[in-house]
């Protein structure tokens, strides 16, 4: 499926397309050479330089406001009443977005489209019409492309976790997506997985499924469990510092991915997936440049309850700024209302977001950076600026169709005669960009500190961004107070409003929040530690209130919280009916690593 294709391009240099095996004798030094030399695919260029997609996560989960449904919803409960694909895909190309992804099907396996292989779909809904063609064809219609999530995890067919059976299944509606509804230009495979209902974990045919793709719509590119694209690690917004597209992380696809992985102990969490110390140890690289993924609001689907915390336009700026302009790409996720359109407050963020970024990257104060450069190690660039212009960012790309090299560089201004460091960094790769103080320059100057082989600079360009006000909208939803505590005394952390402070139980037994007084509550929060793959973070729960400690009420049975694990946020659960307690005892029944204790940052009551 993936086969290491050493390509000569001008001047007789060796490339690797996608990957490279290497050889058992190569020193570090050589290996980091080779993997100055991996590049990508035509489609992966392609989608890199796309740099903003949108996701669109809208299904039944939309009208049973859940993140994870289970499978067992009423296709019924589908019901837009005034869907407007038109209105969607115009509201997110104002943002900037070059294309669309469509959860097609999420977990609860529901079909966006009339799929003939289950009666979990649109067709058996009081909305007759076709999601996936709407959306499809308002997109072309509009100048976006359209990629299709389709969740491998299905809580609804009946067949998963029968591996042969679910796979033709799976590859059966894949083929339906990939045949009717005009050019997909990404396919989503998401991670998350479970057993099936016979109690087995579902192996997937990858290979088939691939080929598939490959077959049906060559031009695609496959992200995820796809080996085309990988997961950033986070679906907070966050890029890492150094960000490298070269990596020894093998995507899932690959017959030996879990060994090598293993073998290197790496996944797509990892800090470091590039540096010349991990690779030194390789016995393979991989073009596998990262995708960043985030919602506009907390969850991925349209909850009333989020529409006050849509991300602010300062925050999503900071986003860009941490996804593109730390080599990655931003797929933002705009999730329809109930009525099937983008939510007003959602739509006039987008296009606010749109005009940022079009206004500030409009004009290049940096003259002549536009060229591609070859910079030796230690060598440098220098370029005047334009008289007047204040300018607060500098762009520096490399041509990445030669491969990610740089390790390493500095930035500086030449302000009133006198050289001023503006900023430095390490991987640079398609896009870095780097904010500093406003100024006036005479001139700009790039130095490569460290490459991996001779520089491929293909611009260097300096701008002026708007400085923005204001914070991510996100605000605390629930109360808590220093003065509550838990019976053993050890509870400060859980109430100290410093969601970086953490509490370790010692065991699995159920804590009991003492509130010091009778309060009229309508939930609960639980507050993970913030990194995705923390130690202790819970899945499923219990939660009893009281007035005395001794006679519990259970709020509900037992539940779960839906997507923790990939997007560790606050966790605001709403009772059915209010309850006035004292007490509130939270009961975890799973956690991430099911090692015997559980973790908590903060834990808080809904009151309002
Ligand atoms: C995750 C899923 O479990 C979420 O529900 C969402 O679709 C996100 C983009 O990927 O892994």
């Amino acid at each position: 499926m993936i086969a290491m294709l050493a390509s000569c391009m001008g001047g007789g240099e060796k490339y690797y397309e996608k990957h490279a095996i290497i050889p058992d004798s190569a020193t570090a030094e050589e290996i980091a050479d080779i993997a100055a030399r991996v590049i990508p695919t035509r489609n992966q260029l392609e989608w890199q330089q796309m740099e903003l997609t949108a996701f669109l996560h809208y299904g039944i989960n939309t009208y049973t406001n859940r993140e994870w449904g289970d499978g067992k919803e009423s296709p019924e409960l589908f019901n837009p009443t005034a869907f407007d694909a038109d209105q969607i895909v115009k509201s997110i190309k104002a943002g900037g977005f070059k294309l669309i992804i469509l959860t097609c099907k999420h977990h609860d396996g529901f079909c966006l489209w009339p799929s003939q292989y289950t009666e979990h779909s649109v067709k058996n809904s009081p909305y007759k019409g076709d999601i996936v063609k709407e959306i499809s064809d308002a997109c072309r219609k509009n100048g976006i492309k359209f990629g299709v999530y389709l969740s491998p995890w299905d809580r609804n067919a009946p067949c998963y976790g029968d591996s042969p059976k679910y796979n033709e299944y799976f590859i059966n509606q894949l083929t339906e997506l990939l045949t009717n509804y005009g050019e997909v230009s990404e396919v989503w495979f998401d991670g998350a997985c479970g057993e099936g209902p016979n109690g087995k974990v579902q192996e997937y045919d990858w290979q088939a499924i691939t080929e598939t793709i490959h077959r049906l719509q060559p031009e695609a590119v496959t992200a995820i469990c796809g080996d085309d694209i990988r997961w950033v690690g986070n679906e907070s917004g966050k890029g890492r510092e150094s960000e490298w597209n070269v990596t020894p992380l093998a995507p899932k696809v690959y017959a030996n991915a879990m060994q090598l992985r293993k073998e290197l102990g790496i996944d797509e969490v990892t800090r470091d997936l590039g540096s010349r110390e991990l690779i030194s140890k390789a016995k393979e690289l991989f073009w596998y440049a990262s995708e960043t993924d985030v919602s506009i609001r907390p969850g991925w689907f349209y909850h009333e309850n989020q529409n006050n915390y849509v991300r602010s336009l300062k925050n999503l700026v900071d986003i860009y700024f941490s996804s593109v302009g730390s080599n990655s790409s931003l797929l933002l996720n705009i999730p329809p209302t109930l009525e099937g359109k983008v939510h007003p407050t959602d739509s006039i963020r987008l296009k606010e977001f749109g005009d940022y970024i079009r206004a500030a990257f409009a004009e290049d104060y940096a003259i002549g950076g536009d060229k591609n450069l070859k910079v030796e190690q230690g060598g440098s660039v220098t370029l005047d600026v334009k008289k007047g212009a204040k300018v607060n960012t500098i762009m520096v790309q490399e041509d990445i169709a030669k491969g990610q090299r740089v390790e390493s560089f500095k930035a500086e201004l030449l302000i009133g005669g006198q050289w001023i460091e503006i900023g430095r960094g390490t991987t640079i790769g398609y896009k870095r960009l780097l904010r500093f103080p406003a100024t006036e320059a005479e001139k700009v100057r790039v130095t490569i500190e460290s490459t991996r082989r001779t520089a491929e600079i293909s611009r260097i360009g300096l701008y002026y961004c708007l400085e923005l006000d204001g914070t991510a909208s996100a605000t605390k939803e629930y109360i808590s107070s220093s003065s509550w505590s838990i019976a053993d005394g050890t509870g400060k952390r859980l109430f100290d409003n410093d969601i970086r402070s953490i509490w370790k139980s010692a065991d699995m037994q159920p804590i009991v929040v003492n509130m010091g007084q009778e309060l009229a509550i309508s939930g609960f929060t639980y507050v993970p530690a913030e990194t995705v793959g923390a130690e202790g973070v819970v899945t499923k729960y219990r939660i009893y209130v009281s007035n005395d400690a001794a006679a519990w009420t259970q709020m509900g049975g037992e539940r779960e919280f839906e997507n923790i694990r990939n997007n560790p946020i606050a966790q605001n659960v709403r009772f059915e009916t209010p309850a006035k307690a004292r007490y509130i005892k939270f009961e975890p029944t799973e956690t991430t690593d099911n090692n015997g204790t559980f973790t908590v940052a903060e834990f808080g009551a809904i009151i309002k």
